[in-house]
């Protein structure tokens, strides 16, 4: 399914790209399991099988790549939170991930230049969440690489407040939303020292608020290479 995301704001990520020299931007997709990140890429994207980019291929890292327009590709991940032999096996793929390198002009730099997560509505496990930033992302990630966004905001109240007829939450779950937004912004930074920007709500199962999901990762691309964390 092609949807209007494929050329959403597509001539304001090009002229990012071009001032930044490097395409495509490789986004990092990271969160507990059944956050939603596969709904969510499922719901941009179509899967590509086509290799994207100029000159630096990914190997194979059994991890599911897509694709919008050549520009910006997203990097699916096992999510944390299955068992904790699981999350050392998922944890070590996360980190080797973000140790990937490519060289140019003799500098190496880091193959992924954002870290997306994504954390359920609902708030069940946030313990993994502040695990995962803590030992996998916060350590190997420039802080203003990362990025936090709230999926299944359909069933952050349990299903309570959200109109089906109109794919919107009503005024009170808007605004359950909205604190929730700003408590997650500030526990981020209480326990992990990181000042996220403000998360956008979204629902990826009912498409609503994906544009915002979009925009906040547009509006901070990064307009430089990774250095690697030394
Ligand atoms: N109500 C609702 N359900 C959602 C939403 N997004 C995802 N889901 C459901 O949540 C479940 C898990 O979604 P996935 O996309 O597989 O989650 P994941 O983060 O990729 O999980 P792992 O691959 O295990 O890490 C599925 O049953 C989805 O249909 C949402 O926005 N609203
Ligand atoms: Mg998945």
């Amino acid at each position: 399914m092609v949807t209007a995301y494929n050329t959403y704001r597509v001539n304001e990520i090009n002229k990012k790209l071009q001032i930044a020299k490097f395409r495509p931007l490789d986004i990092m997709v990271t969160g507990v399991t059944g956050a939603g990140k596969s709904t969510t890429l499922n719901t941009f994207f179509q899967k590509t099988v086509a290799k994207v980019g100029t000159g630096v291929e990914p190997e194979t890292m059994g991890l599911d790549t897509y694709s919008l327009n050549n520009s910006i590709r997203f990097w699916d991940t096992p999510g944390l939170g299955d068992g904790v032999q699981q999350d050392k096996v998922h944890t070590k793929k996360l980190i080797e991930l973000l140790y990937k390198t490519y060289s140019l002009d003799n500098n190496t730099y880091g193959f992924i230049d954002i870290a997306l997560i994504i954390i359920e509505g609902s708030n069940r496990d946030m313990g993994t969440t502040y695990q995962l930033l803590n030992d996998v992302i916060v350590p190997n990630i420039q802080k203003d690489r990362i990025l936090v966004a709230i999926n299944q905001a359909d069933i952050a109240m349990k299903g309570r407040h959200w109109l089906p007829d109109v794919n919107k939450p009503d005024e009170k779950l808007k605004s359950f939303l909205e604190r929730q937004s700003l408590s997650i912004q500030k526990r981020v930074f209480e326990t992990t020292g990181v000042n996220i920007i403000k998360p956008v709500y979204y629902s990826a199962e009912y498409n609503f608020n994906i544009h915002k999901l979009l925009n906040m990762i547009i509006d901070n691309m990064p307009l430089q290479r990774r250095k690697l964390m030394k």
